[in-house]
């Protein structure tokens, strides 16, 4: 019995290690085919084997000599992408390349004339098949593709107007008031992300959902926020905790998951559970409000579940409803994440950067005091700030955030499996691309691409102080300044392909300007009252191990430029995970 079992072993062994070779030839020859340079790899970093076993083998791997697996053990760490920044591409010696595998074959680029024409080519798809993670209430319109991504599109896109961008701009400088004064309280730091969170979210809840009011983001800024009703969690709770356990969520059945021993899988399983009646609550009110809505008096722009809501339902004419039911649950969600995740990360990578660069701070400041001088803030609206703002230092240091914090440091597009090939060209030089091809825009590498982002002089750093580039040491708002011409805009604009945090083209973000003018008016509003510093340990207070002597600002600036890059991790959207210890303090008007 047992040398059947083995014999049986050994046979699948040899015919998996057949199919393997079989598959990496053909791959590799329609590889070839391409007439691009290609590193083999001898699994697929997508694929189902390589996420299972990595576990287990890559402490393994990586205890291998350097020598051996740095041209391609980095392509298979898909987290570790945006912290080698353009490393990977210099080493395979080219801004596109192909990574070949039995189990597939990946284009990675970070080449703006590339990145381009896949942004462009409407022939060019989503991987939809890999993207299923966010489609845990239904499907989104990330994760579709073709015909049912663009219907979802064409509904929701009224939403994202100038009326909308209006009360997000003054709704954000309400917020964002609330969020100074939580972060001048001393201990505020350790939950920095987490409160610029709680900011987003609720403009998110406000102005997309119109489902909140600015008490209660003052309750949840305060901790003081109950579950109302038979909710067991608050709404923000819910997101929050199904966010830091996604993973969990779409691997584990939700009834396994409560019945687990663990107190973290059942918190999950209730998260889960909690935010689907919260959605499902959102709908039915919605419905309820459409049905009895006298049409000429609402002149609001409408919200997103607005929006889905009624393409779900059927028309006056009595044609037939357009979304089904789970259609509209996975599209409110999918914005819930989209519209708030984003933008936290961002906000909380500006104040580091900002914590780590005072003069910059300063000089942003001193155009914040220069546009809005004393005008208070309950009185800066979109018309008269947001252009000025985005055109001065303000701009400058959010686009350099979004330089080299890429939130979402790789843009997936695909070659559908059934049809012709479909070719890129470079330098002239045409490249068909294979059926079935993943392509990935590294906006990480792009935004640090040497040619079209040459680095700071000073941060050319000789101490190596970790094996991977800091990107906060390239931070520099400065080369945004547009300072000679006679520039219609205050601020550089990049060619085509060479600055893509919000991707381009017909899958762009659909909320770029949402989120532009959330960042515009909560920066205004934090920096024009306050200003951020790091703290050394013995500000700090705490207890600190023996022998770290060193209590200097540059000491406490080195570990900020770690925090921010080590301490940086990417799974759903890039954030900072370690704490950094700042304060923010009212700016005296002595100083300005
Ligand atoms: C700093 C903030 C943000 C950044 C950097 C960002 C970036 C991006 C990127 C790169 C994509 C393309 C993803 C892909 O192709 O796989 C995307 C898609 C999307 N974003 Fe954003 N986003 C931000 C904020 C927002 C906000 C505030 C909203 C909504 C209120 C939003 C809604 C969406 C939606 C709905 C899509 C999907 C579009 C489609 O697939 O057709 N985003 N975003
Ligand atoms: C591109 O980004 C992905 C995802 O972060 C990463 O896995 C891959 O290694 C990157 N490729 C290169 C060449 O840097
Ligand atoms: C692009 C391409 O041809 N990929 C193929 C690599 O091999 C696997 C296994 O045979 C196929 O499923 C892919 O389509």
């Amino acid at each position: 019995m047992a040398s059947l079992s083995a014999n049986a072993l050994v046979f699948f062994a040899v015919a998996w290690a057949a199919w393997c070779l079989a598959s990496l030839r053909a791959n590799l020859s329609r590889a070839r085919a391409t007439g691009l340079p290609y590193v083999i790899l001898p699994c697929s970093v997508l694929g189902a084997p390589w996420l299972l076993t990595q576990p287990v083998l890559l402490p393994l791997l990586a205890a291998l000599p350097e020598s051996w697996t740095a041209k391609w053990l980095p392509l298979l760490l898909f987290n570790d992408g945006w912290h080698n920044g353009y490393e990977p591409f210099q080493r395979a010696g080219g801004d596109t390349f192909l990574a070949v595998s039995p189990g597939g074959v990946i284009l990675y680029t970070c080449h703006a004339e590339v990145s381009s024409q896949l942004f462009r080519d409407t022939r060019l798809g989503k991987p939809a098949h890999l993207m299923s993670l966010l489609n845990i209430f239904g499907p989104t319109i990330t994760s579709t593709d073709g015909a049912e991504s663009r219907l979802y599109r064409r509904i929701t896109a009224p939403f994202f107007s100038e009326a909308t961008m209006r009360d997000v701009f003054v709704g954000t400088v309400q917020g964002g008031g609330q969020l100074a004064q939580v972060l001048r309280q001393p201990a505020a730091h350790h939950h920095l992300r987490d409160l610029a969170a709680k900011l987003s979210l609720h403009i998110l809840n406000r102005f997309c959902n119109q489902a909140e009011t600015l008490e209660d983001l003052a309750m949840t800024l305060r901790g003081d926020d109950k579950p109302q009703g038979t909710h067991r969690m608050t709404y923000a709770e819910a997101v929050f905790t199904l966010l830091e356990n996604y993973m969990t969520i779409f691997l584990i059945p939700s009834k396994l998951l409560r019945s687990s021993p663990s107190h973290t899988h059942r918190q999950a399983a209730t998260a889960y559970a909690e935010l689907g009646r919260y959605l499902q609550e959102m709908k039915g009110q919605k419905e309820a409000e459409l049905q009895q809505k006298v049409p000429a008096l609402s002149n609001k722009p409408e919200s997103i579940p607005e929006l889905l809501v009624q393409s779900g339902l059927p028309a006056k004419d009595g044609s037939p409803a357009v979304l089904r039911p789970d259609q509209v649950i996975g599209n409110i969600w999918v914005f819930v994440l989209a519209g708030h995740e984003t933008n936290a990360n961002t906000l909380t990578f500006i104040i580091l950067l900002l914590a780590c660069y005072p003069v910059t701070q300063r000089a942003m400041q001193a155009d914040l005091d220069r546009i809005l001088g004393d005008t208070p803030p309950d009185q800066w609206t979109y018309d008269t700030h947001y252009n000025p703002l985005m055109n001065s230092f303000v701009g400058a240091v959010i686009n350099e955030a979004l330089r080299l914090f890429t939130v979402l440091p790789v843009i997936p597009k695909y070659v559908p499996p059934t049809g012709p090939p479909i070719s890129i060209t470079i330098d002239g030089h045409v490249h068909p691309l294979p059926p079935d091809t993943v392509a990935f825009v590294n906006t990480s590498a792009t935004h640090r691409h040497p040619q079209y982002w040459p680095r700071r002089e000073s941060s050319e750093d000789t101490t190596p102080r970790a094996k991977r580039p800091f990107a906060v040491s390239d931070f520099n708002p400065e080369r945004w300044i547009q300072k000679t011409g006679v520039a219609k805009h205050g601020l550089l604009s990049p060619p085509p392909g060479t600055f893509i945090p919000f991707s381009e083209g017909s899958r762009g973000c659909l909320g770029e300007r949402f989120a532009l003018v959330e960042l515009c008016a909560s920066v205004a509003v934090l920096f024009k009252s306050s200003s951020v510093r790091l703290l050394t340990r013995g500000e700090e207070g705490g207890e600190y191990p023996e022998g770290e002597l060193a209590d200097t600002w540059e000491a406490a600036r080195d570990r900020a430029e770690l925090a921010l890059s080590e301490g940086v991790k990417f799974d759903m959207s890039l954030r900072v995970v370690r704490n950094v210890p700042v304060r923010f303090e009212a700016r005296d008007s002595v100083s300005r």
